[in-house]
């Protein structure tokens, strides 16, 4: 057998060439690379269709990895067109020297795991073989071409092209008449490319796209200066962003916006090109169709406004699919196209194409004779050009067979079964949604520290853990199910243009400052997720996410959140009011305030005696206020139609233990005496506290027991019980989601200020718990509290006290004030009213 390398490298596009550079000249490996074409460059190489150009500006889709290269190539417009793309691929190849590494015109057509050598076994199409241990894919994912639906190409008498393998040689145009079919991207491009030069171009259109406007430019010199001295920040604002472009955020959600509002900002962001119109306008847009509906007639209107024969814009105009739940395209021009009188507009949704014919197209309704046909209709994408690999894994797995249903894979970089095959930008990753370049070298930066980490252990095998791969596609899927993506017909983002291929999720789509974060996290626990020589590391925390929660941790990223424990207490305090905007707001009710003890008494309009909930906000006890409980007390009092006073109570360090335990007890005893003149039942008071207010309703429950005071409850929403416990869960987040253990300690440090643990704090401790009221324990999967809140559920139970505990999947602490991002939000509130209905009734135990 041929040649035996550490690593095979397939693809020389922007993957291709910064993943032979790292693993050669970083971490010193033995390469050999391939590319089926005859130079680098990836899509650029083949893209040289008239009009291709990229639609992220250059200077951010470009390598950031280098100072050097970012420095030494300057792009002459804003939105560089192929020709000057390639050049630049071309440039930073010999920069790097990567060239030598690769064969060119050479294509690998199997590859094949050989378990007991634990290698990849390599054919290519010149008939040679050779060994890898790893196989590191960057075939990217828009690289096969879908294959034509109509037959009859090979009767054509005329120029036939496909816009992803174009002559090399130039194309004249003039004179000619020619047929465009596919109004995608591509398509778009071409056609306004073409419109002034062919004698007649003839459109082929089955589903009109949103295009909007690529606002391109030459850049001038003053311009070329600010980029040079600004690239650090734009860089870095890049990484900060969702899709990886320092664009401004946008402006709140369209539905809370007036008409004229929405306009102004939508008239901006189209003014000012590109994918801002999609990321800077507004927040709702991708996830609500109301919204989305907004920008859609927006758009409309505009082409409306551009293209002269109504009916040819109403034809132009788009009304089956939200707008961004296909890969928006942008164009200059396009619209003013159709005005020439040589450009026709073809509707092939209502008479399909049937054929190409010797003379040109034919439809279910007509025949066209045609110079000239130009091919857009797209790509398989992502599995296809991993599928043309021949991939065969352990036992002789086919992935054809392993992708029967659909793609699988971890974080789009590995797929179980596998092992030591590496994908850069696969089925799954963020790149759909992410800019190119930058999302290429977060995957070949992950990758390369995968391949160091196992060379220096000398692993074996590296490979995703079905499991892992299973969690990650749930995540995946459910993130899109957010979104309007999923009303998309016909769209590549959900494998559907593609007839008899799996509709799935083919893409990340919580941005990129999530997957970065996860992806972080996957490597800083020792590769969660993966098996190392078959030993496996467990699915991290950020995997688990419930989707919702994730897309709402992203967002927080990409504000530039901060770890909490690394904020001083102003900022806790500041962060802490702010989860007041992630609250859905509370209904409308009288609300009366009481000095003292201060709180709030939240009263519906309901015949009472009304059950009474007293409730203590929740922020480590040094933050969160009476504010912060506003919205939740409203929706409390509204669905349980209780009375809710929500209890005021000092703050540490400035007033450290027992001082907020004194004050929750004083409130309770307060309520006791005193609700029934609000219209509340003395003999159904339920003690309710979230995180720090639920252990601090934890005390005041045994307070309460040991004064006489009867409950009728307790509802303990994520406590901490014990700042001495030693758990699992203790451990397992100990950082994060969201809440740390460093928070969790300095918080306990702050309230205890020194003082002896006792129950007061701790209510673990208490020498007993017996005939307390019944308790309601609400925990979530990915908390470090959790362990101990449900310990404390069975202490409790153990000592007679009925209990009942509910532990919610995929959220971590502080969600309970996030419920306008996270709907399941609503099945904590379900959970407590149940138990507030039943606090008079005997309650089951299932702890
Ligand atoms: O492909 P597409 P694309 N009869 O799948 C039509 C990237 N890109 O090559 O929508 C008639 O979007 C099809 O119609 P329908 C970018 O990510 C980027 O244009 O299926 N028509 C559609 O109109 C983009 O999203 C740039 O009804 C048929 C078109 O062909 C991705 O590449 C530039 C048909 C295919 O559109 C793919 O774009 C170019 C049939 N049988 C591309 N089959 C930049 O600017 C298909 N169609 C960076």
């Amino acid at each position: 057998m041929g040649s035996h390398y550490d690593v095979v490298v397939v693809g020389a596009g922007f993957a291709g060439l910064y993943a032979v550079h790292k693993m050669c000249d970083e971490l010193g490996l033995d390469i050999q690379a391939f590319e089926a074409a005859g130079g680098v460059g990836g899509t650029w190489w083949w893209n040289r269709y008239p009009g291709a150009r990229c639609d992220f500006e250059s200077i951010h889709y470009s390598y950031s990895f280098s100072e050097e290269i970012q420095r030494g190539w300057e792009w002459s417009e804003r939105f560089a067109g192929q020709p000057e793309i390639l050049a630049y691929l071309e440039w930073v190849a010999d920069k790097l020297d990567v060239r030598r590494a690769f064969r060119f015109n050479t294509r690998v057509t199997s590859t094949t795991w050989d378990d007991k050598a634990a290698r990849w076994i390599i054919c290519t199409d010149d008939g040679a073989t050779c060994t890898a241990r790893f196989v590191v894919s960057c075939v990217g994912g828009l690289s096969v071409a879908k294959e034509p639906e109509f037959p009859g190409s090979e009767t054509f008498r005329g120029e036939l092209y496909r816009t992803s393998s174009w002559p090399h040689e130039p194309v004249d145009l003039t004179g000619k008449r020619v047929a465009v079919i596919g109004t995608g991207s591509t398509g778009i491009q071409v056609i306004q490319s073409i419109a002034n030069e062919a004698a007649e171009v003839t459109v082929f259109q089955r589903t009109p796209n949103f295009a909007a406007p690529l606002g391109n430019e030459p850049v001038d010199l003053a311009q070329r200066r600010w980029n040079a001295e600004h690239h650090a920040e734009l860089r870095a604002g890049s990484r900060q962003h969702m899709i990886g472009v320092p664009y401004d955020p946008p402006s709140g959600p369209a539905l809370a916006a007036t008409p004229d509002e929405r306009r102004r900002i939508f008239d901006k962001y189209w003014d000012r090109g590109g994918f801002r119109l999609l990321v800077s306008t507004f927040s709702d847009v991708i996830f609500n169709q109301q919204a989305n509906e907004t920008i859609a007639e927006y758009i409309r209107e505009r082409i409306r406004e551009r293209v002269k024969d109504p009916a040819t814009a109403a034809l132009l105009c788009p009304t089956d699919h939200p707008y961004a739940s296909k890969r928006p395209p942008f164009e200059t021009g396009y619209y003013e196209a159709y005005n020439l009188p040589h450009v026709h507009l073809v509707d092939v949704r209502s008479a399909p194409i049937e054929a190409l014919t010797p003379i040109g197209v034919r439809t279910s309704s007509k025949s066209y004779e045609f110079d000239v046909i130009i091919l857009a209709t797209g790509f398989d994408v992502f599995t296809r050009p991993l599928l043309n690999l021949g991939l065969r894994g352990r036992d002789g797995l086919k992935l054809e067979d392993r992708w029967a249903n659909g793609p699988t894979s971890y974080l789009g970089v590995q797929i179980a079964g596998f092992p030591n095959l590496f994908v850069i930008n696969g089925p799954k990753s963020a790149v759909a949604l992410y800019n190119v370049p930058l999302a290429t070298e977060d995957n070949v930066n992950f990758v390369a520290a995968a391949l160091a980490r196992a060379i220096a252990d000398k692993t074996a095998t590296f490979e995703a853990t079905y499991e892992a791969e299973e969690a990650w596609g749930r995540l995946c899927e459910g993130i899109l199910n957010l979104t309007v993506i999923p009303h998309s017909k016909g769209s590549w983002y959900m494998g559907e243009n593609i007839p008899g291929k799996a509709r799935a999720a083919y893409f990340f789509a919580g941005g990129a400052p999530l997957y970065r974060a996860i992806c972080a996290e996957i490597a800083h626990v020792g590769y969660g997720g993966f098996a190392l020589d078959r030993v496996s590391a467990p699915i991290p925390p950020m995997v688990r996410l419930d989707p919702a929660a994730a897309l709402l941790l992203g967002s927080m990223l990409a504000r530039g959140m901060k770890p909490l424990d690394e904020l001083n207490l102003d900022e806790v305090r500041a962060v802490a009011e702010s989860l007041r905007e992630l609250q859905l707001p509370g209904p409308a009710m009288r609300v009366e305030t009481v000095e003292a003890p201060r709180a709030r008494i939240y009263i519906p309009d309901r015949a009472g005696p009304l059950p009474v909930i007293v409730f203590y906000h929740g922020g480590g006890w040094i933050s969160g206020s009476l504010d912060l409980a506003d919205a939740p007390c409203r929706r409390l009092a509204d669905e349980n139609g209780a009375i809710v006073v929500s209890a005021h109570y000092r703050l540490a360090p400035e007033h450290s233990f027992p001082a907020a335990t004194d004050d929750t007890f004083a409130a309770l005893s307060w309520v006791w005496k005193h609700v029934g003149a609000y219209g509340g039942d003395p003999g159904r008071i339920v003690v309710m506290g979230e995180s720090a207010g639920a252990n601090l309703a934890a005390v005041a429950a045994i307070r309460a027991r040991d004064a006489g005071i009867p409950l009728a409850g307790q509802v303990l929403i994520y406590p901490p019980i014990d700042p001495e416990a030693s758990t699992a869960s203790r451990t397992e987040f100990a950082d994060g989601p969201f809440f740390t253990r460093a928070i969790g300690e300095k918080m306990w440090g702050a309230y205890l200020g020194g003082a002896e643990l006792t129950a007061l704090a701790a209510p673990s401790r208490a020498s007993s718990l017996a005939g307390l009221a019944p308790a309601l324990v609400l925990t979530l999967e990915l908390d470090m509290s959790r362990d101990e809140a449900e310990d404390y559920a069975g202490a409790l139970a153990s000592a007679g006290v009925p209990v009942r505990l509910h532990r919610f999947d995929g959220l971590f602490h502080g969600v309970f004030n996030m419920s306008a991002f996270i709907p399941r939000v609503r099945e904590m509130y379900a959970s407590i009213g149940e138990f507030v209905a039943t606090c008079k009734e005997q309650i089951t135990e299932v702890a």
